[in-house]
């Protein structure tokens, strides 16, 4: 087999070039060549090295589909130092993006240049990990301590320009890349140019305090997570001992942290993510129709921030609402959001105002006759949506694609209502729109194969993260908060309190208690679909009892001040004992005993809820696999990352 990694002498510099695709990943054979050619590069006439990449990234990192699995020699850290050992100056020439171990390549070598797009970072706290190939020990003594802790720590990319201002980047190189790298090679050369290694340089000064100040921010933010720990302790390693101690500190913690439930979760996500992406029994060259305008009905919050993630990401949209007056009121939503987005510095004025410009409102219909599709985002009454779909199959040119917000309702009685039942789908947006990265689409009997591949390619457009549903009440991630939320009430009856269920879940690491969930939603929501439905239909009354003595006591939740809890004007939840009393006398009349409850049983019981209806969606054929069901929980319903989604969590136990 021949090896992913090629060495050739041009004149008198060595070029060793990575060629591994997708992204160049470090996997065994990636590292057996590396070893092989920069032991060639040391003994051949070669006056200078280049470490370059072919295909459209340098290095991304560690062949993450290898952890786990039983190591094989060369490891990384020590082909690292191998390569820093070279006693010829090595340039890394960096195009695409540079990260992980990737990135600690490039930082092995003596000079580095990148072409102006180029990013470079070390995300591997994104995968519950720390920089485990001397990163944490290079970088700090080539940008300092401060910005190496923000690098690690938000894991996120740095555009080249920026790494050069820090120091980790010397040279950026317009125009092709190798050509640059070439001529600067000869240069250093020429310049006799010292070979300069990273682990020899000087960590910078800085304040002693910093770390123990890092430590505490983190025990809030990121409570829980054993990664951002364990990186500010490697990068005070840096600080405080020599490289080889420092290095033998990194090791043991990047062990500790791979070892580690939480980075099994990770790395399950990771995978999880982009495996969703990909539809079973749908080929890759499935033709996908252009989308360069939609239109968005209804101009509330969830049709703004609908309409907003399409302007992000440059397509044209066109809102339709009832009334001018709706119409202005929904228009000030999305330029309230941009504003807001702009003060808080997450986007440039000049940015916002583009995007705001691609989005214009009308209230009559005709205005959709010629966009390439619609997402019909109006309050959850199946009767007025099937009356829409009748009106967009009047107006719309053939070939729109038709798509319903729903959040319920069945997508196929929806696209029965048209005479194009084929280009229907589902498009789940979860709120506020233009921030939740879960996107459900909703697959319904006749919806057609390039419709779906559209929708699937332009999720990813509008940097939203898709999983495929099949069509049924609630669709994935609804239909499991059913039964999740019945196991919450019959918890409080048996004699959990509500903030006792809240803690438990939140200290588990959910994003919110169930109870703040339903009280930021508002209880009078179930309340409603409960009025439609037979006694054998809603299911055991002691599932709904309480909510529904709460919203006839005009207790909606959030937007009346008062649910499970009483809030504050600023929204804070405090308990109430007027609604302990209520759970109290509730349990009563059901003749439930109440009992102390241990924490652990709540979060048990509730993630059990979870996963019994997951599987179920999985036999039943409404998720494709059960790591979309993980994903969905994920980026949807603020379950912990490092948790790995709920069925993943299922299969560990
Ligand atoms: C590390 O380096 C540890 C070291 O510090 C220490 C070690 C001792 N490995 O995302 P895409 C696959 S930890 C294996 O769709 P894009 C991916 O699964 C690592 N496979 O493309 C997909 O496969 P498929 C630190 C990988 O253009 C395909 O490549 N590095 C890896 O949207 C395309 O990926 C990272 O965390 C990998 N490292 O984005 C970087 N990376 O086609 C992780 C990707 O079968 N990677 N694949 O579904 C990324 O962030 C993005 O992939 C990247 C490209 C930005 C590079």
């Amino acid at each position: 087999m021949s090896s992913p990694v090629r060495y050739e002498l041009q004149d008198n510099i060595g070029i060793i070039t990575v060629d591994n695709p997708p992204v160049n990943a470090l996997s065994h054979a990636v590292r057996q060549g590396l070893l092989d050619a920069i032991t060639a590069a040391g003994s051949d006439s070669s006056e200078a090295v280049v470490i370059i990449c072919d295909g459209r990234t340098f290095i991304a990192g560690a062949d993450i589909k290898e952890f786990g699995k039983p190591f094989k020699e060369p490891g990384l850290p020590d082909l690292l130092n191998t390569i820093e050992a070279c006693e010829k100056p090595v340039i890394a020439a960096i195009h695409g993006t540079a990260l992980g171990g990737g990135f600690e390549t490039a930082l092995a070598a003596h000079y580095r240049c990148a072409v102006p797009s180029a990013k470079v970072g070390l995300p591997e706290v994104k995968l519950g990990l720390l920089p485990g190939a001397g990163g944490t020990q290079r970088t700090p003594r080539l940008a300092g301590v401060k910005a190496s802790l923000d690098l690690f720590i938000s894991g996120a990319p740095i555009k080249a320009a920026q790494a050069k201002s820090i120091g980790l980047i010397d040279k950026i190189v317009d125009g092709d890349l190798l050509d640059g790298a070439l001529a600067w090679a000869e240069e250093l050369v020429r310049d006799d140019a010292p070979i300069r290694r990273s682990s020899e340089q000087v960590v910078p000064d800085f304040d002693a305090s910093i770390f123990d100040e890092y430590r505490q921010t983190l025990a809030k933010r990121a409570r829980g997570q054993m990664a951002p720990g364990h990186i500010v302790s490697a990068v005070e390693a840096a600080a405080t001992l020599p490289f080889d101690e420092g290095q033998a500190v990194e090791r043991r913690l990047f062990m500790e942290c791979m070892q580690s439930p939480q980075s099994a979760g990770m790395r399950h996500i990771f995978f999880a993510e982009r495996q969703a992406s990909k539809i079973e029994g749908l080929s890759k060259d499935t033709p996908r129709r252009p989308v360069d305008s939609v239109g968005v009905i209804g101009g509330g919050t969830m049709g703004g921030g609908i309409a907003m993630s399409f302007a992000n990401a440059g397509i044209r949209v066109t809102m339709i609402e009832i009334s001018d007056e709706a119409l202005q009121r929904g228009l000030s939503i999305v330029e309230r959001n941009y504003a807001g987005s702009v003060k808080r510095g997450k986007i440039s004025e000049e940015k916002a105002t583009a995007c705001r410009g691609l989005i214009s409102g009308s209230t009559d219909y005709a205005a959709l006759a010629e966009v390439d599709m619609v997402i019909e985002a109006v309050f959850e009454d199946p009767d007025l949506k099937k009356k829409i779909f009748k009106q967009l199959d009047a107006v719309c040119k053939p070939g729109a694609i038709l798509a319903t917000n729903t959040s319920y309702q069945d997508v196929d009685a929806i696209a029965a209502v048209t005479a194009r039942p084929e280009d229907v789908l589902g498009m789940h947006f979860f709120s506020p729109a233009h921030i939740m990265k879960l996107l459900e689409v909703v697959r319904g009997e006749k919806t057609a194969d390039d419709v779906l591949a559209t929708v699937m390619a332009l999720a990813k457009k509008i940097r939203k993260v898709a999983v495929v549903s099949g069509v049924c009440y609630g669709f994935i991630g609804n239909r499991m908060l059913g039964p999740y939320g019945e196991t919450t009430q019959l918890l409080l009856l048996e004699g959990a309190s509500p903030q006792q269920v809240d803690s438990a879940m939140e200290n588990w690491g959910m994003a919110m208690g169930p109870l703040r969930v339903f009280d930021l939603a508002g209880l009078d929501v179930g309340y409603k679909a409960r009025e439609a439905l037979s006694d054998e239909q809603k299911g055991d009354p002691k599932t709904y009892r309480v909510p529904d003595l709460l919203v006839e006591a005009g207790r909606l939740g959030q937007k009346s001040g008062s649910g499970f809890y009483a809030y504050d004007e600023n929204r804070r939840p405090t308990p109430d004992p007027v609604v302990g009393e209520m759970i109290e006398n509730a349990a009563a009349e059901l003749g439930i005993e109440r009992r102390e409850i241990p924490d652990e049983e709540i979060v048990d019981r509730l993630i059990s809820a979870l996963v019994d209806e997951g599987r179920k969606i999985l036999e039943e054929g409404i998720a494709q696999r059960s790591s979309d069901i993980d994903v969905v929980y994920i980026y949807g319903y603020g379950f912990p990352v490092s948790r790995g989604g709920p069925m993943f969590y299922a299969d560990q136990q």
